[in-house]
């Protein structure tokens, strides 16, 4: 991502439903006028908005206790598949602007398509308090926000939302950072799945840029492309309070940057997710300058420019 000749588009994801409650779906407009299409642009890319997506809800799909709003959700999973996949396949950069979390189950879903057509693998970077490895038969909330690893590793049981040749990610090929708070049945899905989970202890015992250098060494021995999710939480509460999922003991304003900061540099990202804004709930615009600022960062806004080096 380092090719600044690059597009980036913009694909604002007006979704609140999988989350059980209102305003995330106001997280597109507050990414919009905390600037994140102006600071891509700085940064030198060809920026296109491509609006939001608003379908309407899939009468086929059923209401399901255990998965709330599937109508609303599936549908939007749709949309997103088709539009991220498209968006990729023309050469640009997918950024979807969320949205709650159930987002990624189409943005995920569509560059495993686009990776598929290349014949490489898709890697995911989850950037998140919680693993969302959820299945309805598992969640304690019945909330799909919950649930989107599971969903597009196939993992999760749902009536059929995607065609039934559409590939998945191979949970292996996931990994996890920033967890602390994993439900009593996800814990043992994410390790039968092998899940590769890095938790706040081992951030706190390893150092945060040492275990991005080992994912990112992965990413590029596997020749794969790189989708990164991030999810408010993953920040701590005090960074980034607009969400509705604060855990406490998230990450630092630096641990999140130097995040973005050595994706940037390795070159691997096709596409990413800024997720889980709760604008109704945040201090001022705080969390959404924080998350236009990370986004920045993944495309190469730094502090001092400096040779080089491999991740
Ligand atoms: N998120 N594990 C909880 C549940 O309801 O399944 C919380 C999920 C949070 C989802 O933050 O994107
Ligand atoms: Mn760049
Ligand atoms: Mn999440
Ligand atoms: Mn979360």
């Amino acid at each position: 991502m380092s090719n600044k000749s690059k597009t980036v588009s913009l694909i604002g994801i007006p979704l609140e439903e999988g989350s059980g409650r209102g305003g995330c779906a106001m997280g597109p407009a507050a990414l919009r006028i905390a600037g994140i299409a102006q600071a891509l642009c700085d940064l030198g890319y060809t920026v296109e908005d491509r609006g939001d997506l608003r379908p309407a809800a899939a009468r086929d799909l059923p209401e399901m206790e255990r998965a709330r709003k599937l109508d609303v959700v599936g549908a939007f999973t749709r949309a997103i598949e088709a539009e991220t996949y498209k968006a990729a396949s023309e050469g640009s950069v997918p950024v979807l602007l969320g949205g709650d979390h159930s987002l990624s189950m189409g943005s995920v879903s569509g560059m495993a398509r686009h990776a598929q057509e290349l014949d490489r693998p898709l890697f995911v970077l989850w950037l998140d308090a919680h693993s969302d490895f959820n299945a309805p038969d598992t969640s304690p909330s019945g909330n799909i926000h919950g649930m989107p690893v599971a969903f597009f590793c196939g993992k999760a049981e749902f009536a059929p939302i995607l065609p039934k040749d559409r590939p998945f990610v191979d949970p292996r090929n996931v990994y996890q950072v920033g967890i602390r708070s994993v439900d009593e049945e996800e814990r043992r899905l994410i390790s039968d799945n092998e899940v590769n989970v890095f938790d706040m202890r081992a951030i706190d015992e390893d150092g945060m840029g040492s275990i991005i250098k080992r994912i990112l060494s992965d990413v590029r021995a596997a020749d794969a492309l790189l989708h990164v999710s991030l999810d408010v939480d993953f920040l701590d509460p005090d960074v980034a309070p607009g969400v509705g999922t604060t855990v406490p003991g998230g990450a630092t304003f630096r641990e999140a940057h130097l995040i973005m900061e050595l994706l940037h540099d390795s070159g691997l990202v096709s596409s990413l997710d800024l997720v889980e804004l709760n604008p109704f709930l945040d201090d001022r615009g705080r969390s959404a300058r924080v998350m236009v600022d990370l986004a920045a960062s993944l495309f190469g806004k730094r502090i001092l420019d400096r040779p080089t080096r491999a991740a």
